[in-house]
């Protein structure tokens, strides 16, 4: 299986300094040789990142109050669309690292061209459901998922192409539980089907990524994985930015990327939110690494 690996070094879609850093800081865990280990045969593509005025403005270049660094995130996501349009054209697996979760409105963009029913797994203690109405914050990174539903700023959702990108009924939620009120009206409304981490801790990981599975594949001709490091417990992923106790552990997140594996389902996937600043000795990247391990395979026997 041919894998493309994309480095999407953002960190517009918030405000802390370093998740730009996350791409390398996973090369530097082993990303390449573990995956080429498991049999993949790995092309790098290099990162994708975006000319900026540098950190003064991170604040200043907005659309409006609630859109922070407006343009840098939507330029940056028109480059990261293009390639990752390029690599699924060249028939690879897209694995896009990041960067902040922003970075999935270029991936989405560039992927659904693909399919006609993308189907999305978002592993995450967010929803990024909001829309500068919604946001508490106006950070993009909690807003790529409804972007990518046709909900939220124009331009942003017609970005690389016209329309929506997923529907909201090909979407599943896997370890939210951190939730604005704006981002909890929309998945009731929506019927976006979704596992807080309670329903997790009733059913248990396996279950759930069954029941996900078995929504999507019925009615998807490709499933993307858009896995934030934050769905994972902060013991287990300090390095990144908007840490939320009580997440999954190691092994269930394992686990899930086997039960995915084992369905051959998966088509891309997003590996985000990887702050090395923030990190203890670059543990975060190296479980990044560990958990795309399993998705491609790995086994403990
Ligand atoms: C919050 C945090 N819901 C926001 N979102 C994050 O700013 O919209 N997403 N951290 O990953
Ligand atoms: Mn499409
Ligand atoms: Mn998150
Ligand atoms: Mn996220």
């Amino acid at each position: 299986r041919n894998v493309h690996i994309i480095g999407a070094a953002t960190s517009f879609g918030q405000p802390k300094l370093g998740v730009d850093l996350g791409p390398d800081a996973i090369r530097h865990a082993g990303i390449v040789k573990t995956l080429s280990e498991l049999g993949m045969s790995i092309t790098d593509r290099g990162n994708v990142s975006c000319e900026t005025d540098g950190i003064a403005s991170q604040y200043v270049n907005r659309k409006e109050s609630n859109l922070l660094n407006y343009n840098a995130v939507k330029s940056f996501n028109t480059s990261l669309a293009a390639e990752v349009d390029d690599a699924v054209a060249s028939g690879a697996f897209p694995l896009i690292l990041g960067g902040d979760h922003s970075l999935a409105i270029g991936s989405l963009a560039g992927i659904s061209k693909h399919y006609d029913n993308l189907g999305v797994i978002w592993y995450d203690a967010h929803g990024d459901l909001n829309d500068s109405r919604t946001s508490p914050t106006g950070n993009i990174h909690g807003m790529p998922l409804g972007i990518s539903c046709g909900f939220g700023d124009q331009d942003l959702v017609n970005l690389y192409n016209e329309g929506q990108k997923i529907k909201p009924e090909n979407v599943v939620l896997i370890g939210v539980r951190d939730l604005d009120e704006g981002e909890k009206k929309y998945i009731k409304e929506n019927g976006i089907l979704t596992f807080t981490m309670m329903d997790i801790r009733v059913k248990g990981i396996k279950a759930v990524v069954g029941e996900a599975i078995s929504h999507l594949s019925e009615r998807c001709d490709g499933i993307h994985l858009s896995l934030d490091v934050d769905g994972l417990d902060p013991l287990e992923t300090p390095g990144t930015g908007t840490p939320v106790p009580g997440g999954l552990s190691l092994s269930e997140t394992q686990l899930a990327m086997q039960v995915l594996n084992v369905s051959g389902q998966i088509t891309s996937m997003d590996l985000v939110e990887v702050n090395p600043l923030l990190d203890n000795k670059n543990m975060t990247a190296e479980k990044a690494v560990e958990i795309a391990a399993w998705l491609f395979g790995k086994k403990q026997l």
